[in-house]
């Protein structure tokens, strides 16, 4: 075995982070500047954002289309900005590998400048997170940062090196060999096979139910479990309702696809999940968003519940036949057991009239040519214009809506992003997608109220050359929150409307003046030439498309119980 030459924490960080493939990390200075330097030379691209919450959320974009992790860095004073930027990835499973500097130890508890406790504030939103203390630990602690990150479910991990910019950590030296993970793994990381028995049970269950619907979560998407769930299916006669992150794991225009299910939903998914009398969840965390409240399916419904994350099987139903495992390989496993089987097609008949009956309720929408442009043709066009191996990004609340159920996914080369919940996380993120896939096309959609939140990220793109085409839902407000603030405000004409309502902002001249090419779109007829123009073009690009805030987004079907 060759002994490896002792060498600076900077040079080790740097060659153990360029060993595993990485292209870009994400920061904001002061931090790590040694290291930096020595990743450049590496060929790995350091890119530096505007605010610690923006490095966060591209580490987060770069991390899901890599399936591998993303890593942003902050000075001390910057970690409580960069925490605040985890929420995301947490909340949406994402291996993001967050690096602070923290003064060090002779500094602490004595008011020391620009710091406070840093542990609090990454606790909430990394599944890991520690002091190091010496370059010596480096190795080990990096190695199970980088380990929790990956595994079972893939969630943020921290590291808050001593020195205010790290460079305690820097300095110290180490000889073990700068390597972090050797077989350079993959989300997801492992792929346990359920266990024979579980899965035989889960294949009676399945089998002897007639309607059957089956609801593939994140975790599924993150399986790339998407043509097992589809043989499933075809065999089961089951149709195929999904959670808004896991959307085109199957093509969403297949005759089984219900939509996404839950409360970011339009009707016929909840419908159909609610009209199956037994539910096979896959990698789906059985959370609020996709059951509606818990309402979706009815809380007695018999389930069965593959996951790779034990602590998830039965959190929410209780009547649960659990199969702990990968869900693709699992799946395969199930598949072959099940077969062909003689089914009866009336409830996947039934599944395909309800999308059938809705989808042509939305037709005049998706076609209409009135100006300016509803949303829904709007989505139209987007789905027009994505190249098939095409990358769409998500911005939450309706830009979450409308995408998750207006614009279709080939559910073979297309991924779709979304936020998990923080408003103005799509457009670095998309920045961070395109960095991990630069012979992709990338596509951000957001609303006005979610690209003011990161605006200043368009100098990043420019200068970095990160060519994504931003799609700007601008209706001058808060959309989504309109019909909740005329409500509490008792429905009276006007008020309460402040609370929402904001612009107009012409945002091609916002984009010009960072030196990006703006399209604004005021007709129609506008629309498609400049979304092909923008996703044409080798440079980023924000289409500012002027739409009206009083149309509402699809809204859910909801059973009627007592
Ligand atoms: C960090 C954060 N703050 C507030 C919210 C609440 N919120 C969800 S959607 C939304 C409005 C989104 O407006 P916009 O991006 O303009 O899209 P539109 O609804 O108009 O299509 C707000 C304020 C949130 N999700 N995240």
């Amino acid at each position: 075995m060759s002994e490896e030459r002792s060498m600076k924490g900077s040079e080790w960080l740097a060659r153990a982070l360029a060993g595993t493939g990485m292209t870009h990390v994400f920061f904001v200075e002061s931090v790590l500047r040694r290291t930096l330097l020595e990743l450049a030379d590496l060929g790995v691209t350091p890119i530096l954002a505007h605010s610690e919450k923006a490095a966060a959320y591209m580490a987060d974009g770069y991390a899901r289309v890599m399936r591998r992790p993303g890593v942003c860095m902050a000075q001390s004073v910057g970690a409580a900005n960069l925490a605040s930027g985890l929420q995301d990835p947490y909340l949406g499973r994402s291996p993001v590998i967050a690096l602070t500097g923290r003064k060090e130890p002779s500094f602490q508890h004595r008011n020391a400048y620009q710091e406070v406790a840093h542990a609090p504030l990454f606790a909430a939103v990394t599944k890991f997170s520690t002091p190091v203390d010496t370059t010596g630990e480096l190795p080990r602690l990096l190695r199970h940062a980088w380990r929790a990150a990956l595994a079972d479910t893939p969630r943020p991990t921290h590291l808050d090196f001593s020195g205010l910019q790290g460079d305690v950590i820097e300095l110290g030296q180490t000889s073990e060999p700068p390597v972090i993970d050797p077989e350079a793994r993959r989300i997801p990381a492992h792929r346990p096979v359920a266990d024979a028995a579980d899965i035989e049970r889960a294949a009676a269950a399945l089998t002897a139910a007639r309607r059957v619907a089956i609801v593939a979560g994140d975790g599924a998407a993150a399986s790339e479990a998407g043509p097992e769930v589809l043989a499933l299916a075809e065999a089961l006669a089951a149709p195929v309702a999904t959670t808004l992150g896991a959307r085109g794991i199957i093509p969403t225009t297949h005759r089984l696809s219900a939509g996404v299910a839950g409360s970011y939903s339009a009707p016929p998914a909840n419908r159909i999940v609610d009209g199956a009398e037994l539910v096979l969840f896959v990698g789906c965390d059985t959370g609020d968003q996709v059951t509606l409240n818990w309402t979706v399916p009815a809380r007695d419904t018999p389930v069965v519940q593959i996951d790779a994350d034990p602590v998830e099987i039965g959190r929410s139903y209780p009547n649960t036949i659990g199969v702990l495992g990968d869900p693709k390989a699992s799946l395969a496993r199930l598949n072959l057991l099940i077969g062909r089987p003689a089914r009866d097609t009336g409830f996947a008949e039934e599944a395909a009239r309800i999308v059938a009956d809705w989808r042509a309720t939305m037709a005049p929408l998706l076609e209409s040519a009135s100006s300016p442009s509803s949303v829904e043709r709007l989505c139209a066009e987007v789905t027009r214009a994505l190249p098939p191996d095409g990358i769409l990004v998500a911005d939450t609340g309706y830009s979450g809506i409308w995408t998750g159920t207006m614009i279709e996914l080939n559910g073979a080369g297309q991924t779709y992003l979304r936020a998990a919940g923080s408003l103005g996380w799509s457009f670095p993120a998309s920045l961070g997608a395109k960095c991990a896939a630069p012979g992709r096309k990338v596509l951000c959609f957001t609303g006005d109220g979610g690209f003011y939140y990161h605006l200043a990220e368009l100098e990043t793109a420019r200068r970095c050359g990160i060519a994504v085409t931003v799609v700007v839902n601008n209706n001058s407000g808060f959309g989504q929150n309109l019909t909740g603030v005329r409500r509490i405000a008792g429905n009276r004409p006007g008020r309460g409307e402040e609370l929402v309502r904001f612009g107009p902002t012409d945002f091609t001249a916002v984009a010009r003046s960072f030196g990006v090419r703006g399209i604004r779109v005021e007709r129609v007829d506008a629309l498609a030439p400049a979304l092909s123009e923008a996703i044409q073009a080798d440079e980023p690009v924000v289409v500012d498309v002027v739409t009206d805030i009083e149309p509402r987004a699809p809204a859910p079907w909801a059973p009627a119980r007592p």
